[in-house]
């Protein structure tokens, strides 16, 4: 279903629950990241694209101080909760997103006086492909249009990351709220995110005969968990042995007189060496897609992957499997995408191979005793929008 279409049915349902039309509805994508993993809380590259998959919200101005929240997608009824007395790390549930962009632009200043919200999300939940970006990017749009703050879509991405910091308590970047906020149609958002400077790179895979698939191992992560703050701690003490601000810092061609400085920082040094060559890997990527030669970024997307599973270590079995079995199958290249331990990878293809690269993925699914994944084709679509 498209989110203009959702509208009407999120609309519908809103005034079922709330007894009034609702001011507005608003659409905000999941994403995937075509390369750039782990850079963006190293000040480094990524490049991202938005996902047809979005959360719809429809949602109300409020100005006495409650805010409520309901989701088609979770059992229980409407949330009520006092916009005073929003509390960093006080909630564990799916309203901890939409109450946190609350909190974070409150925090920041912004005269936020509560809102009626309901909600329906269409991004897989935990699949890597940024349904709480989704979640916070929508509610974010829809208090800055319906408050008329006047903020840039990346000013709302920075309050949404500050929200999933602070009031959720993960320590993840900026790249999943920026994508969500800043994609276009038909392009990859190339990102820097020491200063969110961002370029549209076209991607129009089927104008050339390719299609990109994601394959969703459907093992969940989450990344407030330990496994992702503990790659963090690791890359900042890796900045802070090396003399640096962050690891974007290293430049590629120091990379090795940077390692060699490590001592016998084994760890650091892997996480080291992920994250500067994955920042080569990005501007690689840029340079390939610019010149035309989009064939050619298949084996990047390749590397990328052995880098996650040898270095940085966030891949998992079934994610290699896929990776692995995707380019016996045929593929061009293929890698694991966002944050790791689980969630989705990302297969690049010719078209008259997918058929049999999806049959040999789910056969190797099966013959390993695995969930059956679920894959689907990714188009580069619109980001962060008012539906109605
Ligand atoms: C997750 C995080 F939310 C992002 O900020 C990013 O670090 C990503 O993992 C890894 O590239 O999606």
């Amino acid at each position: 279903m498209s989110s203009e279409v959702a509208a009407g049915t999120v609309a519908e349902r809103f005034k079922g629950l709330y007894g009034a039309e609702p001011d507005g509805v608003w659409a905000a994508p999941g994403r995937v990241n075509l390369i750039g993993e782990h850079t963006d809380y190293n000040d480094g590259f990524v490049m991202p694209f938005a996902l047809p998959h979005t959360a719809v919200a429809a949602v109300s101005r409020r100005d006495d101080g409650v805010l409520r929240l309901h989701s088609s997608d979770v059992e229980g009824g409407v949330v009520e909760l006092d916009v005073d007395a929003l509390e960093p790390e006080s909630d564990r549930n799916w309203t901890a997103y939409p109450a946190g962009v609350v909190w974070a632009l409150r925090a920041a200043g912004h005269e936020v006086t509560g809102a009626d919200v309901h909600l329906t999300s269409t991004v897989p939940a935990g699949a890597g492909l940024s349904s709480s970006a989704a979640l916070e990017v929508v509610i974010a749009l829809a208090l800055n249009d319906l408050y008329e703050l006047g903020l840039k879509g990346w000013q709302l991405a920075r309050l949404c990351q500050r929200a999933e910091n602070v009031y959720v308590g993960a320590p993840v970047g900026i790249m999943d709220q920026t994508a969500s906020a800043c994609c276009t149609a038909g392009h990859a958002l190339f990102l820097d995110t020491r200063d969110l400077s961002q370029r549209q790179i076209p991607f129009d895979l089927a104008a050339e005969g390719m299609r990109l698939l994601v394959v969703d191992t459907q093992v969940k992560h989450e990344h407030s968990t330990g496994e992702y703050g503990k790659r963090r701690a690791g890359c900042e003490k890796g900045a802070a042995l090396l003399g640096v601000d962050a690891l974007r810092d290293i430049p590629y061609a120091e990379l090795d007189a940077a390692l060699a400085r490590l001592g016998d920082e084994e760890e650091i040094r892997r996480l080291v060496r992920h994250v500067v060559t994955e920042d080569e890997r990005v501007e690689r990527v840029v340079a390939l897609l610019e010149s035309g030669e989009t064939r050619a970024i298949g084996p990047v997307l390749t590397e990328g992957h052995a880098s996650l599973r040898d270095d940085f270590r966030i891949s998992c079995p079934e994610l290699d499997l896929v990776v692995d079995t995707a380019l016996s199958a045929g593929a061009l290249g293929a890698r694991m995408t966002g944050g790791g331990f689980g969630g989705s990878a990302i297969v690049l293809a010719d078209v008259a191979d997918v058929d049999t690269i999806t049959k040999a993925v789910e056969e190797s699914f099966a013959a390993a005793g695995f969930t059956a994944p679920r894959v689907f084709e990714a188009v580069p679509s619109a980001g962060a929008r008012r539906v109605r």
